[in-house]
């Protein structure tokens, strides 16, 4: 009787379900795949020992030599970096492939390597189980080798040799389908230009249905997905607007306007997240002469706060040098940067604040939890989010500390599965009676799965954060306040 009369008290005061989603939403793979936030790219095979970045398709085989290549060790640097997983270049353009494939004998099984019985996607696949990392995989669609290039034939070629390593070496959490395409090259001899239509010629629907086949779980990245996308550049960053959508039927691999993929289609159909690819060094090979332009800390914490603080993932390449190993300088740098990161963002200064809402979801009674709570921000929870109520698209925080706190770092985050909303935002700090806003130096418009701002040292009492402009109710799932003791911008200001 009690429950009766609490759901009908409970109605009365407006109780709702869950805020209904608004397309387009992830999938569950996406979601998952966008957790993992940080993930490693490894450039690795002929180009490395003939100092090239687009090998042309005629390398020797004897070249490939690699006289230390241990996989564990790229593995245990990465897992130091605090990364998730590793995307290995199977195959690059130059056509040449690091496992024993059985389709071309341009392979590691025709090189002085382990005297042809080498497999370095198998020994990788068994260092990422080893220190539990994803294993990824960019198979090449140009292949500047194979004299069919350019005809069917090579179509069937690449869809089997995709099929091979989908089917040999365990679970793969994201397949890279490269966009550089056609051109001049080795083509088995004849050396010249060869042009395909890159929307049409690989014959990417198929190759889809492939990879939701054998790995169902497999994020596709292409320039435009269909599971994650180029963001448009090769710098690692997304824009600070950034919308997890496309126009799905305008953008396919090769698309010229690419600029646009930096901050997605705000009216897009799909759910196509960025993905925010760069390598540590200025080339994506080993290049001696670039031990000394190894990316320093603060431009690798920077690129962070770009990528993954702008609803991107961040995916930093290393290129694995002669002897098959990460340089120690790149791995220094890359743990170096991991230790920042989690210095800056230690501790969550809001988790013992006083949070107030300008309006919040009222629960069903019956469910006896309060769902939609402000207290659903700092629990650290991915699945538990304050909400508001339908039909109320702004609002605002208001966060009270115990005491006075210097803070110089914020991070907003939306509860992706139900879609991404929030179109502008602001926050403002109080200063002895004043409401001043802070100034992040970028605009404050989307926020998405994660959003990492930075600003000079403010010191107060109370803040609060006005939700101006959203596509339907906030659900904000997390939200945090940290005082970064260094770094570029964490001296302190007059405030
Ligand atoms: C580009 C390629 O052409 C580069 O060689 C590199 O693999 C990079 C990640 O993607 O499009």
């Amino acid at each position: 009787m009690a429950l009766f009369w609490a759901v009908v008290v409970a109605f009365c005061a407006g109780a709702q379900d869950a805020p209904a989603p608004i397309a387009p939403v992830p999938t569950s793979h996406q979601v998952a795949w966008q957790q993992l936030e940080t993930y490693a790219f490894i450039h690795f095979g002929l180009n490395t020992f003939t100092d090239r970045e687009w090998g042309y398709g005629d390398a020797p085989l004897e070249a490939f030599n690699p006289s230390r290549l241990d996989c564990e060790q790229w593995a245990r640097v990465c897992k130091q970096a605090g990364m998730k997983g590793i995307i290995l270049t199977a195959k690059h353009h130059d056509g040449f492939c690091l496992w024993p494939t059985k389709y071309t004998d341009y392979s590691i099984s025709n090189t002085p390597y382990k005297d042809g019985k080498g497999d370095v996607v198998g020994e990788l696949a068994a260092a990422c189980r080893k220190y539990g990392l994803k294993l990824g995989l960019y198979l090449s669609p140009w292949d500047r080798h194979q004299a069919c290039y350019g005809t069917p034939e090579y179509i069937e070629y690449y869809h089997a040799q995709l099929q091979e390593l989908l089917t040999q070496y365990g679970e793969v959490f994201e397949v890279w389908f490269d966009g550089a395409n056609g051109g001049d090259g080795w083509y088995g001899g004849a050396n010249e230009t060869r042009k395909i239509d890159r929307r049409t010629y690989y014959d990417f629907p198929r190759l889809w249905k492939l990879v939701a086949k054998l790995q169902p779980q497999a994020i596709i990245f292409s320039d435009g997905g269909p599971g994650c996308r180029w963001v448009g550049n090769e710098d690692g960053y997304a824009d600070a607007t950034n919308w997890s959508f496309l126009r799905i039927n305008e953008v396919y691999p090769g698309y010229e306007h690419y600029k646009e993929l930096q901050s997605g289609h705000e009216n897009g159909d799909a759910w196509v997240a960025a993905e925010c690819n760069t390598s540590i060094r200025p080339g994506w090979f080993y290049h001696e002469k670039e031990d000394s332009s190894v990316k320093s800390v603060d431009q690798l914490v920077d690129l962070y706060y770009r990528s993954v603080g702008h609803n991107g993932t961040f995916l930093l390449n290393f290129p694995v040098n002669k002897e098959g190993l990460i340089h120690p300088i790149d791995s220094a740098r890359a743990v170096d940067f991991c230790k920042q990161m989690q210095e800056e963002l230690r501790k969550n200064l809001l988790e013992k604040a006083i949070i107030k809402a300008s309006a919040t979801r009222q629960e069903t009674a019956a469910r006896g939890v309060a769902s939609f709570s402000v207290d659903n921000l700092t629990d650290g929870r991915f699945d538990t989010y304050w909400a508001t109520p339908d039909g109320v698209t702004t609002a605002t925080l208001e966060i009270t500390f115990h005491k006075k706190q210097r803070l110089n770092r914020l991070m907003i985050s939306e509860y992706i599965p139900l879609g991404q909303r929030v179109r502008k935002f602001r926050v403002e700090y109080l200063n002895g009676k004043r409401w001043l806003p802070i100034d992040f130096g970028e605009s404050t418009t989307t926020i998405g799965y994660k959003r990492l701002l930075r600003f000079a040292t403010i010191t107060t009492k109370r803040l609060r954060i006005c939700f101006d402009d959203s596509r339907g109710p906030l659900c904000i799932n997390g939200l945090g306040g940290y005082f970064a003791p260094y770094g570029k911008t964490g001296t302190e200001s007059n405030n």
